[in-house]
């Protein structure tokens, strides 16, 4: 049996967690494939918060405490696995919360909206079709943002992002920043600042990054970051196949 605190333990629990948001009615059914997809990632990586994530954080957390209008956009998975989480970082950095669907769905907008009140937010954006503006260049539901908030952000946390909407936030003068377990996917290679680490993970270190910051700059490079996360996988890869 596995210990509860062991990494794989961990990940199952993580995995129920999305199965229930499933049922539940806040997770798509494509949420739960791109779940999968990222449990192998992070197998690969180890089932940890590396170094390289680590750096990513950093840089995450000074760029979130320096926006002027910095926005979290939250999807099904992200509202099954970290609410709390989400309004935590809300409150400590100033950002407002929007729900931004990619397979849209009044219903599931609304349940997911709930479960970010019934954790202790106040304002959440993107349910009021009046307020509703479009970002040029892209065809998904993603392309309908809030007035107030990531059509007027200059900084935007969005975990678990397609690769065509991350461009076009990049084009519209946005910074991205994103949690993405592949570092080859194109919203990794997109974004400002890519956290190649699991959510569930890598945003309790990020607020309590946001919480120590001392504002100090840092040196931060996204393709070098992101080219040591591959490295990271190629040596736990060769680790494993020395043990086979
Ligand atoms: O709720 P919706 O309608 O907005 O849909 C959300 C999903 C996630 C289905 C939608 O955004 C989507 O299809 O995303 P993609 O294009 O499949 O990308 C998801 C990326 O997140 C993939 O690269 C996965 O490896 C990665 N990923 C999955 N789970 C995690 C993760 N990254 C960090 N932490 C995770 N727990």
């Amino acid at each position: 049996m596995v210990p509860s605190s062991h990494p794989r333990a961990v990940s199952l629990l993580i995995r129920e967690k999305l199965v229930s948001g499933f049922d539940s009615g806040l997770v798509a059914k494509e949420g739960l494939i791109a779940h999968g997809r990222g449990e192998t990632f992070d197998y690969l990586l180890g089932e940890k918060t590396t170094k390289n994530a680590k750096k990513a954080i950093k840089a995450a957390s000074l760029a979130l405490i320096l926006a002027k209008k910095p926005v979290i956009s939250v999807n099904g998975n992200i509202a099954a696995l970290c609410a709390k989480e989400i309004v935590q970082l809300a409150k400590i950095v100033g950002a407002k919360i929007e729900v931004n669907l990619f397979y849209g769905d009044k219903k599931r907008k609304q349940n997911i909206a709930k479960l970010l009140r019934k954790n202790g937010a106040k304002e959440i954006l993107g349910l009021d079709p009046r307020s509703s503006r479009r970002i040029s260049g892209l065809d998904s539901p993603r392309r309908v943002v809030d007035k107030d908030g990531i059509y007027a952000a200059d900084v935007v946390l969005v975990p678990l992002e397609d690769g065509n909407r991350t461009l076009a936030l990049a084009r519209a003068g946005k910074k991205v920043i994103t949690f993405d377990l592949n570092p080859l996917s194109r919203t990794a290679q997109t974004a400002d600042i890519t956290i190649v680490d699991n959510v569930v993970r890598g945003l309790r270190e990020l607020i309590k990054e946001c919480k120590n910051s001392k504002n100090q700059k840092i040196q931060f490079d996204n393709k070098k970051n992101l080219s040591e996360a591959i490295i990271e996988i190629r040596k736990n890869l060769a680790r494993r196949a020395r043990y086979a």
